[in-house]
């Protein structure tokens, strides 16, 4: 069996009843609209994936199948990319009082349990659907190899509130370094690094060593979901096992970035262009829309661009290194057309 690694992302779709909130997309997670958003950014990962990666597997996890679930044009193109589709139920879901917000980041742990079942199955990287392939990840096997775990470190100039104390999306980490020492004998050599949920990248010997540590923290978090500074994403999931485990901070912070191209938090910068992977939470609903509505309706397939001229499309559509004054424009009066929307939304409903 081949080793290269198979690159996944993955999708749950909410019901009415499992709705929660994600702040950069909207409210309710059950809406359709809701859930085109994430398709278009699956489009385009796999889209990008295969163009710089031509002899990799590409896995998409879902909750459902993809034929029922996929804008039809989406479900298409993932066939004809030879996407292979994972149904995998979330079974690591907190209550919803617990969860306003991000309610299905935990299915991370299903896919790790999947994934160890797996027979000398090739190493699994595993990123978020909002993330653009720039260039092929073939350099970082032999790394993937010897480490075992690739995981994206963030930087304290990149992540707001990064001292011990403060809560980052709920828990400290002060909190997180004790939980490492305390339940699996092993906490931070300095500071507690904190992991990037956006991408992690491991072998199955590792995810096996990792899953019922992963079990132990899912634990944790649904009996203290009430308590403040506890786990309460796969961040601090991810945070308290590579330290536990020993995994290098920042062995794949070269590899891919969180890069925010909004207007108040932008920090996108030219040495982004040597990036393989960029990770652009704020272009869901802008970059990401806008770009797979140009490769829509182009007459081309998608599939017949170069990688070059891929990535001249993604430079543009999503910003990076410099917001160009067509797409500022393009990202302003979307959002004003959002808000706009919304409004005469709760008008009907009045
Ligand atoms: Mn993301």
């Amino acid at each position: 069996m081949s080793l290269t690694t198979t690159i996944a992302t993955w999708i749950v779709l909410d019901g009415k009843a499992e709705a929660s909130e994600y702040p950069s997309v909207g409210v309710d997670s059950s809406r359709p609209e809701f859930q085109e958003v994430y398709w278009r950014c699956i489009a385009l990962f796999f889209l990008s994936a295969r163009i710089h990666n031509p002899g990799n597997e590409l896995q998409l996890y879902c909750n459902r199948r993809v034929a029922e679930a996929a804008p039809p044009r989406i479900g298409a193109l993932l066939g004809d990319l030879g996407v292979t589709e994972v149904t995998l139920p979330l079974t690591h879901r907190l209550p919803p009082e617990a969860a306003s917000r991000w309610g299905n980041v935990f299915y991370e742990i299903d896919i790790l349990r999947h994934f160890a079942a797996q027979e000398g199955a090739p190493p699994l990287l595993l990123a978020d659907s909002d993330c653009i392939w720039r260039r092929p990840f073939a350099p970082f096997e032999a790394r993937l190899q010897a480490e075992q775990c690739l995981l994206y470190t963030l930087r304290p100039e990149d992540q707001k509130n990064y001292q011990g104390e403060v809560l980052i999306n709920g828990m400290s980490r002060r909190r997180m370094a004790a939980m490492a020492e305390e339940l699996f004998g092993r906490g931070p050599d300095g500071e507690m690094p904190f992991q990037g949920g956006e991408f992690s990248a491991f072998t199955v010997g590792w995810c096996r060593q990792a899953l019922p540590m992963a079990e132990v923290l899912w634990d944790y978090a649904c009996a203290e979901a009430e308590q403040p500074d506890a786990i309460r994403t796969e961040e601090h999931v991810w945070s308290i096992i590579a330290v536990a485990l020993g995994v290098r901070p920042y062995n794949a912070n070269d590899i891919v970035r969180r890069i925010w191209t909004n207007y108040d938090a932008a920090n996108a910068r030219p040495e982004d262009l040597d990036l393989t992977l960029w990770h652009l939470p704020s272009e869901k609903k802008f970059g990401f829309r806008r770009m797979w509505h140009a490769l829509e309706g182009a007459q081309a397939s998608p599939l017949a661009l170069s990688p070059e001229a891929l990535n001249s499309m993604s430079r543009r559509f999503m910003g990076v290194p410099q917001r160009g004054p067509r797409k500022a424009a393009l990202d302003f009066a979307a959002k004003i057309r959002e808000r706009l929307g919304l409004s005469a939304g709760l008008g009907r409903a009045a």
